[in-house]
């Protein structure tokens, strides 16, 4: 089972070595591909330090700052063309439990896309503020409620995906950035009848490094959910 984890980074150089250690401590098989941005904190630059002596670690370096979606639709082309056969997803700032990854290896022998879940039982996030913690979850009641998306937590950017579902989409015609590339996503694997797993896990917002949040964000996602509505609607049953 060929497997490899896609981490986007932007200014990640305080995490991103520990964070190697982490993942490999519980799954020292997993491949692990590093897409950065151009970041100007030179957290390419460490990564290559540990190529040069760990083949374990892949990079795909972009010249200027591009956004998540093309981030990871970049490195999930990189992983597919490259014959892995899942494909994790997580953030470079801890927010992400490297632990969790065992628990979605397990899952996904029955999924086809495992989703980790701050929702699912209760709500699991930790050092967030509360207008955040609103947001993000007013965000996912609206999509529920839009796209009738049957997904507790349809924001959240950990995940595993059978690359067998990745190549049923178009990830060329993916433009969505932040949370409405999660929610994309997300929708377009449902929509393929695919099969979708949450389990639950504990996010915890960033210890290092600065907060990328912005009202964009909000905006596109907010505007994304209607627009994958109407794409379905007008397809008439097409996907
Ligand atoms: N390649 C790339 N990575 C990015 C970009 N923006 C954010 N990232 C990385 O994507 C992951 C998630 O971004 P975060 O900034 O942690 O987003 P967040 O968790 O919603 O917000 P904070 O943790 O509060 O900053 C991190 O590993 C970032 O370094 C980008 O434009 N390009
Ligand atoms: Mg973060």
């Amino acid at each position: 089972m060929k497997s490899i984890v896609c981490i986007p980074t932007y200014n990640e150089r305080e995490n991103i070595v520990a964070l190697f250690s982490a993942i490999h401590s519980y799954i020292p098989e997993l491949h692990i591909l590093v897409i950065d941005d151009g970041s100007p904190d030179k957290t390419a630059d460490l990564v290559r330090q540990q190529m040069a002596v760990d083949d374990r670690i892949h990079l795909i370096v972009r010249d200027a700052k591009r956004g998540l979606g093309t981030a990871y639709c970049a490195g999930f082309r990189y992983a597919i063309d490259r014959g892995f056969e899942y494909i994790y997803q997580m953030d470079a700032d801890f927010s992400h439990d490297p632990k969790d990854l065992l628990r979605f290896r397990h899952e996904v022998a029955h999924a086809d896309l495992v989703i980790g879940s701050r929702y699912v039982s209760g709500v699991n996030v930790i050092n967030w503020p509360m207008s955040r913690l609103l947001l993000s979850w007013f965000a996912n009641l609206y999509t529920r409620v839009i796209t009738g998306m049957p997904i507790a937590d349809a924001t959240g950017g950990y995940k595993c995906f059978r690359a067998e579902v990745l190549k049923r989409i178009d990830l060329e015609r993916i433009r969505s950035n932040g949370y409405a590339f999660q929610i994309e996503m997300n929708y377009k694997t449902w929509m393929l009848g695919a099969r979708v797993r949450e389990i639950p896990i504990v996010f915890t917002d960033r210890v290092t490094g600065e907060s990328k949040m912005s009202k964009n964000i909000i905006f596109e996602a907010a505007f994304l959910v209607w627009k994958l509505k109407f794409a379905t609607i007008f397809s008439f049953g097409k996907r």
